[in-house]
């Protein structure tokens, strides 16, 4: 009777350990796997290049300025987004003539094409700086942030430092 009991645990004890060794034993390449994927998706974040970043002083009472710069992805994205500490509001701007006459409106994107140099510059697309809080002076830098979308949905940030160029430049 003690030696069937016993018989009997043994029998459904084993399987249990291999079953249990066989999760460890998996365990641990899905670990890697899962590791492997976040580093991939990292890698596959895009790749922006800001160049010759720039924002037009302001004088006393000007409440609104615009930035401009060159943007470079690596891949196709876009510019989904602007902010600046120095404005309370900022927005993409494009600038079309209408009947002659110059017009600024918001667009909700800027497209960045893969490799292509994205000029934001004045009378084209620029960032468009609203509710400044003081005028900008010549010297001083105005950090602007761009959120940029990568085709797959994927948002990053890209930190612009501006200096600030006299008006009538
Ligand atoms: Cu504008």
């Amino acid at each position: 009777m003690n030696l069937i009991t016993i018989d009997t645990m043994d029998a459904h004890e084993k399987p249990w350990r291999e079953r249990a060794l066989d999760w460890r034993r998996s365990a641990s390449p899905g670990i890697a796997l899962a590791a492997l994927l976040a580093a991939a998706s990292l890698a596959a974040q895009a790749e922006v290049t800001v160049k010759d970043a720039w924002v037009r002083g302001t004088v006393a009472g000007q409440k609104a300025s615009g930035g401009f710069m060159t943007v470079t992805s690596t891949e196709d994205a876009k510019i989904v987004a602007v902010k600046s500490p120095v404005a309370r509001s900022a927005e993409i701007h494009n600038t079309e003539a209408h009947h002659g006459v110059m017009h600024m409106h918001a667009v909700d994107a800027l497209p960045l094409p893969a490799g292509k140099a994205v000029e934001l510059k004045p009378g084209g697309h620029h960032v468009m700086l609203m509710g400044l809080a003081r005028p900008l002076g010549a010297g001083e830098t105005v950090p602007i942030t761009l959120t940029v979308e990568n085709a797959r949905g994927q948002r990053t940030q890209v930190e612009v430092k501006a200096p600030v160029r006299p008006l009538g430049q």
